[in-house]
């Protein structure tokens, strides 16, 4: 049956802090060390003191950081899975600050790595050796803001839920929303193309994003801050650097389309007995809900169970007993009753046609966090093991969960599960056909990576899938983008690069295959 919900404790959503995880006190290994077949490459020069000097004569002395200590966060990703050695982070607040830093390294040949909130998850934020790291942390000033059309330009550094607060006192908000939001940054969103939690409802980054002005490695600012919603006058140049994980360039500055906030938000949550019935229940909501369809997330009983088992009292099962599959459907609307009633009706539907047998629906917005934190916090609570192995794909929804069915039934054939391995875990973004596969393993290991690696890349692939849905490829999947994409596409992508970056200083080691193979953890 549905129930109010009659208690509900507030979340205890995480401060996702620079360089957070868990478990901070855990070693993390040099990259170079877990990928021994990765080589330095020798046409990128090692820093040295001449460069620390010019540096400082272009940014303030608190701007550039060499301090061992200092380093370490920005050397270390949010999984604490890769580590790199860079000596150097710059800070610059301005463009012109990072055309010159940037036409310093091209001429001087130094790697560098583009770096917002350091909350991605494929390694591509974190140096690999010594690569200069250039973050957006500074650079944090909303520039505009139009009230009549809700476009909002901004630096790249503004934190996604700084711009979402920023944009809610004047009733708009922001098209995107991650579990991230308090740490990621807007430059990074839209550097990895990240989806989220309603990029079902208000689209993907690559129709929001109006303009964007973006430092090429020679130091040329490409300012294209637009603000119109139409413009076919050549090529739609931003469109390249939306995803491109900086490679290409540093993306500086932001305009973007916002939306009116809504006036109304209703949030269930339901418990549902098979996948197929998570598949029942979105077709009736997309039926039912249409245009007030805000988000339609799936997770099964383990990622349930590790939320509960991490996050303590507070995030008890709001449902009267534990489920295989949850669902949580959000529904964003400009007139709450009308809204209330259809979320309602779809609801009973649901239950007449025995598909769910129970839920429960937020009354207010402490329950509706409560309700979101339970989906919320589950990459913290994976991340919570030794170490996780984290893959983003995206398949045809009829086959969503059968790969999860089928990584458990190979790790346990081979002996993994419930030894090295502890979870395989399903969760994701149902209404964009994105899934999440967690597994969680005492430590990163070969034995463990080889028994899930590539057979998880084949099967998405055989499956017509994506091996990289919404998170990029960064290091973790530089060399599995065959898996996705075609040789000639691979071809024109590393020629653009080649152009636009041509002596390989942008984010080296990422994004494209070696020229030779490298087996990682
Ligand atoms: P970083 O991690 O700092 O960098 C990511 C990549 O972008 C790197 O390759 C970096 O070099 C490049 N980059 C960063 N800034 C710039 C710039 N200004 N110019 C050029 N390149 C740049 N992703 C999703 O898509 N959907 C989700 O729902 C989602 N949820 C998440 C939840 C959690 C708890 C965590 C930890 C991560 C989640 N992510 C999600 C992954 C992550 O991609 C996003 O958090 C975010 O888009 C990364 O932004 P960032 O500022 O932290 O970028
Ligand atoms: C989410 O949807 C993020 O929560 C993170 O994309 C997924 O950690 C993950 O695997
Ligand atoms: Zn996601």
């Amino acid at each position: 049956m549905f129930h109010r919900r009659a208690s509900a404790a507030r979340p205890m959503l995480a401060a996702y802090g620079r360089g957070y995880t868990s478990d901070s006190s855990r070693t993390v290994a040099y990259t170079k060390d877990k990928y021994p077949g990765i080589e330095r490459s020798t046409a990128l020069n090692q820093l040295s003191s001449e460069d620390i000097t010019f540096f400082k004569s272009i940014l303030p002395p608190t701007s550039v950081i060499t301090d061992e200590d200092d380093l370490s966060s920005y050397n270390v990703d949010w999984m604490r899975k890769y580590r790199g050695q860079s000596s150097v982070v710059l800070l610059p607040k301005t463009t012109e600050q990072v055309a010159k830093a940037l036409a310093y390294c091209n001429e001087r040949r130094l790697g560098v790595v583009p770096q917002g909130g350091n909350t991605g998850l494929v390694g591509g934020g974190v140096p690999v050796f010594d690569e200069v790291v250039i973050s957006t942390q500074h650079m944090n000033g909303i520039r505009s803001f139009d009230a009549a059309s809700g476009t909002i330009t901004c630096d790249a550094g503004c934190i996604l839920e700084v711009l979402d607060n920023y944009l809610a006192e004047r009733g708009y908000m922001m098209p995107l929303d991650l579990g991230a939001k308090g740490s990621c940054h807007i430059g990074g969103n839209v550097a990895t193309n990240a989806g989220g939690l309603r990029l079902l409802r208000y689209g993907s980054l690559h129709g929001t994003v109006l303009g964007l002005e973006t430092v090429l490695p020679d130091g040329t600012v490409l300012d294209n801050m637009s603000t119109l919603r139409k413009d076919n006058t050549g090529y739609d140049l931003k469109q390249l650097f939306i995803g491109s994980e900086g490679t290409l360039g540093i993306i500086t500055g932001v305009s973007m389309l916002t939306p009116k906030r809504a006036k109304s938000t209703n949030v269930a949550l339901v418990g549902l007995e098979s996948f197929e019935k998570v598949q029942e229940t979105f077709h009736m909501a997309k039926d039912m809900l249409s245009e007030i369809l805000s988000a339609f997330e799936f997770w099964d009983h383990k990622a349930a169970g590790l939320v509960r088992a991490h996050h303590g009292v507070g995030h008890k099962d709001p449902l009267t007993s534990q489920y295989p599959f949850y669902v949580l459907v959000e529904t964003q609307g400009s007139d709450s009753e009308h809204d209330m009633a259809k979320l309602n009706g779809f609801l009973e539907k649901l239950l007449e046609s025995s598909i769910v047998d129970d839920g429960v629906v937020a009354q207010d917005d402490t329950q509706i966090k409560s309700l979101w934190s339970l989906r919320e916090l589950i990459p913290e609570a994976c991340s919570k093991a030794g170490a996780v192995y984290k893959y983003d794909v995206s398949i045809p929804v009829p086959k969503l969960y059968t790969l999860v069915e089928d990584m458990r039934e190979r790790l346990a054939a081979v002996g993994l599960l419930g030894q090295q391995v502890e979870e395989v875990i399903g969760y994701g973004h149902v209404g964009d056909g994105n899934l999440h596969l967690n597994i969680t393993a005492t430590s990163y290991d070969s034995k463990v990576t080889q028994a899930i690696e590539p057979y998880v890349y084949e099967w998405t692939a055989k499956h017509a899938g994506s091996i990289s849905a919404e998170h990029g490829l960064g290091l973790m999947k530089a060399e599995k983008i065959g898996y996705s994409k075609s040789p000639s596409m691979i071809h024109l992508m590393r020629q653009i690069k080649q152009l636009i970056d041509p002596h390989g200083i942008m984010n080296p080691y990422k994004y494209f295959p070696s020229t030779h193979q490298h087996q990682h953890q």
